[in-house]
């Protein structure tokens, strides 16, 4: 038997960040080497994510237990994958979609699915002695992301009035990864103390940014802009800014209608075109992502049509990691860029294959996290070993958010000068 062949896996249900149950895998190979992997969860979930599976069993965790999904780990998922190679991957993957036989991992749970995808990934590269990065990508895997640093929560993520969910830096000037982040965490500190001079709240949302209640988004993007002159750098040359509006969230009544549900706004696809065009015009936006609704097609066809050369605009919600809906976008002209969430799909080897996807026809990647989130740190190894040039991993507060910040440290430190900072190389719109 290889030494390499997975003889056992398990399930448990431990918490994320929001401290709701979720999974973790243990997967054991032939020569005794033992990893483990758990799965995060979104609040702005799409309607295209594949299925995450919950007890529904009101007497625990409010029916948010996933002991369901931990029972298949230990009953079908474990027999389905004994015998397997964990070096290999996409055969790993592969034995689960079989075993679970659905499009959207309905049967199993895409939580169970996942847990043992990053496991079994995580044990093979251990077995072999090999960073998780340098198991995946291999020599090439050497490009250190740049960090889209949410530094402002709102939308789901936050007991505010702000409907765009996150306000991002960007730092596209620094030298370094480590240097990015040392920047990202002035720029972060120095909008605490401008909030607190201005009387807002500095208590933070999901994903460790702030949470003030504030007039709006412009009044929002002014005091980041501040913070960021504050701290010393240039806004729109050191550090640009980004948007996730996640606006799936402010579907209305109608197909192409959004209604704001903080500001009570009702708005049309093309007043939301505007309203993006202008905030691009005004401040040093690099990346908007989400700025539509998931099923408003038209709308992401005039928005790329209008906006496309000047902004990254990063389908989450609309391609869902899913190379399907990816290809079909890519085909409509919708979007030109595509965020990666383990969890939209449910494996590891078909988040990779996106990149792929994504990467033919000329779109950007970016790896990112959900804003429910545990310590697992795989993300950031993906983003180093896929090349993508771009992870976003929340504020640098929280543990689970600063776990992936301080592991790509490590990994720039072990690439020493093989590897890469791309700053402002990682996006393809002009500055
Ligand atoms: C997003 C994510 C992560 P959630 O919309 O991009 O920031 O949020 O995990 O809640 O979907
Ligand atoms: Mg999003």
């Amino acid at each position: 038997m290889d030494k390499l062949n997975i003889v056992k896996v398990t399930g448990r249900e431990i918490l994320d960040s929001r401290g709701q149950p979720t999974v973790e895998a243990e997967v054991t190979l032939a020569d005794g080497t033992t990893a483990s992997g758990s799965v995060p969860c979104g609040a702005s979930k799409g309607i295209f994510e594949a299925h995450e599976l919950r007890d529904g069993d009101n007497d625990r965790y409010f029916g948010k237990g996933v002991l369901k999904a931990v029972e298949n780990i230990n009953g079908t998922i474990n027999e389905a994958v004994s015998g397997i190679a964990a070096a290999d991957i996409y055969a790993v993957d592969k034995a689960m979609i079989a075993a679970d036989d659905t499009p959207d991992k309905s049967r199993l749970g895409a939580n169970a699915i996942l847990a043992v995808s990053i496991a079994a990934a995580r044990a093979a590269a251990a077995s072999l002695r090999l960073p998780l990065y340098r198991f995946i990508g291999g020599i090439s895997g050497n490009r250190l992301p740049v960090p889209m640093m949410n530094i402002l929560n709102g939308g789901v993520h936050a007991a505010n009035n702000i409907d765009v969910q996150e306000f991002m830096i960007v730092p596209v000037g620094a030298q370094s990864f480590k240097e990015a982040v040392r920047m990202c965490c002035e720029v972060y500190h120095a909008l605490s103390a401008l909030l607190s001079s201005k009387g807002f709240s500095t208590a933070v949302g999901d994903e460790g940014g702030f949470a003030p209640d504030l007039g709006g988004d412009e009044q929002a993007i002014e005091y980041i802009a501040e913070a960021i002159q504050k701290a010393g750098y240039k806004c729109g040359s050191d550090i640009m800014l980004a948007l996730d509006a996640a606006s799936s969230e402010w579907k209305g009544n109608d197909k192409g209608e959004y209604i704001l549900p903080k500001s009570g706004k009702t708005l049309s696809s093309q007043d939301l075109i505007e309203h993006w065009k202008m905030l691009v015009g005004k401040y040093p936006i690099i990346s908007i992502e989400d700025a539509l609704d998931e099923e408003d097609i038209d709308g992401w066809q005039r928005l790329t049509k209008e906006l496309g050369e000047k902004v990254q605009l990063v389908g989450d919600d609309l391609f869902a990691t899913n190379t399907k809906r990816l290809s079909k976008g890519i085909s409509l002209g919708c979007a030109n860029s595509i965020l990666i969430k383990v969890n939209q799909i449910g494996c590891i080897s078909q988040a990779i294959e996106a990149v792929k996807t994504a990467k033919k026809a000329g779109y950007t990647s970016i790896v990112s996290h959900r804003s429910g989130e545990t310590e697992d740190t795989t993300i950031a190894d993906l983003a180093a070993a896929l090349n993508v040039g771009q992870i976003k991993t929340g504020a640098p507060c929280r543990g689970e958010r600063t776990a992936k910040y301080n592991r790509l440290i490590r990994i720039e430190e072990q690439l020493g000068s093989s590897g890469v900072y791309p700053g402002a190389a990682a996006f393809k719109v002009k500055m």
